[in-house]
């Protein structure tokens, strides 16, 4: 099913009448879609067509030029690809239980897991028995900026399923700090301040509540509030938030530290789609940083739970925020990397709305309307979902029901909004497999989009692989972007389900080899240590705390192939902490530490320390052993643990 560049007939035209049913409609049957042939449509006719020059081939020993940080979608973890092979290279366990670490068994990790739960979340959890959560959804994956460009110190990432973010070290690649959004309810869109540098991590509430959420209310949705969190970086505490009308999707952040903005459905504020879509416009929200601030800092504040929040509701006519309205529904929200533009995703609409930030200045101001901050709308497809950039002035727009993405350029859809109808931004427009959600070209985050390689996230493979059963994998297929046209070059299955990845050149990530023995993640073992007078690493010995008889702490150290004590004997009932030291300083050299029969399991990385605690409550011989494959008698590398009656 060819088509020239947004001229002849279009799918559009084979769905039917009215956008707005054929999308519904569309949204609801896209799994009974016939799959359209792989055939790569290019822009007709196109001036000296270059061939793209990429080469995805990165053969066995080679490295690859890009990081790419993956979101895991419903599986709560992160992931890390190489690019342009695509191949995994490591899984990073953020809010999912994650079996080869322990991460969510070991005490470090339940702490990061727990400590940023409000208080009424850690009572609800302790009333069904547990310290945290067992799941996440993770979809926003961004890392953090000096200047607009990364920085390589972290990457911060949402989870919509239990209202929480994520800090993710790049240096150990391990999560290091989780927080739950009070006031909030299913955190969606995340995005961060870009300049001077990522002070903030902007927050979306995508449903909205009653404030409180005591009962109060409920039968009042007009009543229920949308907020937009601003928690602190570096200290990973909410900052501010501003309570908003309708609900808040995604948002991203301009280049100078000034503004957000933030796509939003329901400006019905109903709760049934009906409702939710009645209105043939929504809006965006965009929030004036400075203003914010300065009222926070008067204290022009409200205190919920804690925080100070601001009222930046429409009717509140505030200086906080600004309403633009789009058409309905949108979806997808990116800054383009020159720093001029945002790009509102239609979704339900065919087009994309761009807004030009250098405008808010005057529409703060009152001197302009919310409409003159638009300057270009684009008609690019069926399902504008989210557009990333190459740095050369395009544009690439993914858009879900024609399972396309879109080439176009931004200063020609300018001009074609400002009255000249004979440009057409549209470049070209390439197939997809199938139903793609998020795209994003390499570096297309930052200032310093390079246009090299783009990957096209999609919904459904369907006949892209061999058949698994009724649940498919997902298809990412990276396209090379380096030429005039698009080209497809590999597809990539994955599990549930990445939404959103960002690709990051390798100069940009550091991580280290081996741990710092002194690194804060330890620092609790350490101090542990010390006042039972031994030092990690070096003891190995069954020390009986003095307070609580039932508490017993058992330090060894680990190097291959063994551990420092090849057993040791505790009482049935005793609460035992068993706190490994990783002394081996070798490059991959990780061991691990499992209690057969016990739920017990967790790395310890090379010069690592990590501990578990656990009820010695079956008598009898219980072996441990190394669940790292790390020697020729790894195999060997176990001990027992001798639980007298
Ligand atoms: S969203 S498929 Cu969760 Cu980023 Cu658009
Ligand atoms: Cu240590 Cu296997």
């Amino acid at each position: 099913m060819s088509e020239k560049h947004g001229q002849g007939v279009t799918r559009r035209d084979l769905l039917g009448t009215g956008i707005k049913v054929a999308t519904i409609g569309g949204l609801a049957g896209v799994a009974g879609r016939v799959a359209v042939g792989g055939g790569v449509v290019t822009a007709a006719g196109l001036p000296g067509a270059a061939q793209a020059s990429g080469n995805a081939d990165v053969p066995p020993g080679q490295l690859d030029e890009y990081y790419g940080f993956w979101s895991g979608g419903h599986s709560g973890e992160v992931r890390v690809l190489g690019l342009p092979s695509m191949r995994e290279l490591m899984r990073i366990p953020v809010f999912n239980r994650e079996s080869a670490s322990g991460w969510g068994l070991t005490n470090e990790s339940k702490k990061i897991l727990s400590e940023g739960l409000t208080p009424e979340t850690k009572e609800y959890l302790k009333k069904q028995g547990m310290v945290t959560f067992d799941h996440g959804d993770t979809h926003h994956p961004r890392m953090s900026y000096t200047d607009g460009a990364y920085d390589g110190r972290y990457v911060f990432i949402n989870d919509k399923a239990n209202t929480r973010i994520a800090r993710i070290r790049c240096d150990i690649m391990k999560t290091d700090k989780v927080l739950e959004i009070p006031n909030a309810h299913a955190i969606h869109g995340l995005r961060l301040q870009r300049f001077p540098k990522t002070g903030y991590v902007f927050c979306n509430s995508e449903m909205r509540i009653p404030l409180p959420n005591d009962g109060t209310n409920m039968n009042d949705p007009k009543k229920y509030v949308g907020m937009f969190s601003a928690v602190d970086a570096d200290t990973m505490k909410v900052a501010w938030q501003v309570m908003v009308s309708g609900n808040l999707d995604n948002n991203d952040s301009d280049y100078h530290g000034k503004y957000v903005a933030a796509t939003c459905y329901n400006s019905e504020e109903g709760v049934t789609t009906a409702e939710m879509t009645g209105s043939p416009t929504d809006h965006a929200v965009f929030f004036n940083i400075k203003e914010i601030e300065a009222a926070v800092k008067a204290g022009k504040v409200k205190t919920i739970s804690g925080v100070p929040v601001v009222d930046g509701r429409k009717e509140a006519k505030s200086q906080f925020t600004r309403y633009i309205p789009v058409a309905n529904s949108p979806h997808g929200c990116n800054a383009t990397p020159d720093g001029k533009y945002v790009v509102l995703n239609g979704k339900l609409s065919p087009t994309v709305t761009v807004v030009e930030w250098a405008k808010l200045d005057d529409l703060f101001a009152g001197k302009i309307a919310e409409k003159d901050c638009i300057v270009a709308n684009p008609e690019l497809g069926l399902g504008p979902l989210h557009t990333t950039f190459d740095g050369r002035g395009n544009c690439y727009t993914s858009v879900f029901l024609d399972s396309q993405i879109v080439k176009w350029n931004m200063a020609d859809a300018i001009k074609q909004y400002s009255g000249d109808k004979s440009v057409n931004p549209v470049r070209q427009k390439l197939d997809v497999h199938y139903q793609v959600g998020h795209t994003n070209a390499s570096m297309a985050e930052s200032k310093e989009a390079d246009g090299k390689w783009l990957v096209a996230l999609c919904k459904f493979s369907k006949d892209r692989f061999l058949n698994v059963g009724p649940l498919k994998p997902e298809n990412d297929q990276l396209i090379d972007i380096s030429g005039d046209e698009m080209k497809l070059v590999h597809d990539g299955p994955t599990f549930a389900e990445p939404h959103d990845a960002i690709i990051v050149h390798k100069s940009k990530v550091n991580p280290v080899e081996i741990y710092n023995p002194n690194d804060p993640l330890f620092a609790d073992l350490h101090a542990q240590a010390k006042k039972d007078g031994v030092e990690l690493g070096k003891a190995s010995v069954v020390i009986r705390d003095k307070k609580d008889s039932k508490k017993v702490r058992v330090y060894m150290f680990s190097q291959a192939p063994a551990f420092s004590m090849t057993d040791f004997t505790v009482k049935k009932g005793d609460e035992v902490t068993v706190i490994v030291t990783n002394i081996d300083d070798i490059v991959d050299l990780t061991h691990g530490f499992t209690m057969v029969g016990h739920n017990v399991c967790m790395e310890v990385g090379p010069q690592a320390s990590a501990s578990i605690t656990f009820k010695a409550d079956r008598v009898g011989v219980q072996y441990y052993y190394c669940q790292w494959f790390c020697h020729a008698l790894h195999m060997e590398m176990q001990g027992r643990m001798l639980v007298e009656a």
